[in-house]
């Protein structure tokens, strides 16, 4: 074996390496180069025969070729991927991202056009809108509105918890604290927000719903000011006068605290499928803020005071589209999900 056999070896690679036009030719090439009886293979073992003098150098070449082969082999792989892929776009038929969209095609979940319906309205009544974060400390979901540890109302929001003591806000009211040491002592704030709480499914309990939760701070407010509030977002929304009514209730963040009931908009209270024959629909849990909360929030009771309500809306969606179970909202289920487009 002489130092000339490499150099022919090398001299053959080159040839058919320039030859090669797809992967199948490429993997042959590197078989009879580089296989178990290729032809490096068999130069490595006819080395015993090389001169003495002449081992090291003719190592170095059996190496660098090889070396040099297996490089060749990659570029030429990228090469024809690349071209392989050239090719395959060259043959697609380019879809133009400009054209205008088809808008008879999906629909917006319901409670997103509710939600904006509603925001709107409290807008055109003087509030602010503000959101809150998913995530949330125990602090401001609980703490903040007069929840301590170990308060009997913690057992009402089965919670999740996170590994590091946070947890994913079961309540709109986790932003209250904030809020209120942002905008207080005299203002009017909405905030909707996604809500989760570790709960059986049914048809009117979900795990993840909207709830939309609102403030109103500032000198001798009332009772009568929360009712006249709900009032008109409810007349602007079904286009008609609503009457409601109050129960008690109880929220620590609220002190009296209410069940906010309104009149069934479909049956006018006579009785119906969306009210269960009462005549009256559960809307919105509110009362008067606790002072303690308003202490928190750094605000001075003696001198302010205000009212807070918290309303479902998932359960208000359903009301406005007689949705009977509350699933289909989070399902992205089209069939149902376009069905609204028309009712709203
Ligand atoms: C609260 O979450 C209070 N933070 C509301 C509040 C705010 C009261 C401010 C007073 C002042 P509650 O747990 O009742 O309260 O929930 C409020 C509304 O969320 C309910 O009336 C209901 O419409 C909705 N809701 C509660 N649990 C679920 C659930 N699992 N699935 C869907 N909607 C729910």
């Amino acid at each position: 074996m002489e130092l000339n056999n490499i150099i022919e070896t090398e001299n053959s690679f080159d040839a058919d390496a320039k030859a090669v036009s797809n992967l199948q030719e490429l993997e042959n090439v590197r078989l009879k180069y580089l296989g178990k009886k290729g032809l490096i293979a068999d130069i490595m073992t006819k080395f015993r025969e090389v001169p003495a003098e002449q081992k090291r150098e003719f190592g170095q070449k059996v190496n660098a070729l090889k070396s040099k082969i297996e490089n060749a082999i990659e570029e030429i792989k990228l090469d024809l991927a690349k071209k392989q892929i050239e090719e395959e776009i060259k043959n697609t038929k380019m879809f133009d991202y400009s054209l205008p969209v088809d808008t008879n095609t999906g629909s917006l979940n319901p409670r997103t056009i509710i939600q904006k319906q509603v925001v709107d309205i409290f807008k055109d009544m003087g509030f602010v809108i503000e959101d809150g974060c998913e995530i949330e400390t125990e602090y401001n979901n609980f703490e903040s509105v007069n929840v301590p540890k170990n308060h009997p109302a913690r057992d009402m929001q089965d919670t999740f918890w996170l590994s590091n003591g946070q947890l994913l806000k079961t309540q709109t009211s986790a932003a209250q604290n904030r809020i209120l040491r942002d905008y207080g002592p005299v203002c009017k704030v909405i905030f909707p927000g996604r809500v989760f709480r570790n709960e059986a499914l049914d048809a009117r309990h979900e795990n993840t719903f909207f709830q939309l939760e609102g403030v109103v701070v500032g000198k001798n407010i009332t009772v009568a000011n929360l009712i006249y509030f709900e009032k008109a977002m409810l007349k602007a929304l079904f286009k008609k006068d609503i009457e409601v009514r109050l129960r008690p209730g109880f929220f620590p963040f609220t002190e009296p605290s209410y069940e906010m009931d309104a009149r069934c908009p479909f049956c006018s209270g006579r009785g119906c499928h969306t009210c269960g024959n009462s005549g009256w629909i559960e809307l919105c849990p509110c009362g008067m803020i606790h002072p303690n909360v308003l202490k928190m929030g750094g605000i001075n009771p003696d001198e302010y005071n205000g009212f807070a309500f918290g309303l479902g809306f998932d359960r208000l969606v359903m009301i406005r589209t007689n949705l009977d179970d509350i699933r289909y909202l989070n399902s992205n289920n089209l069939k149902v999900m376009s069905q609204f487009k028309t009712k709203m």
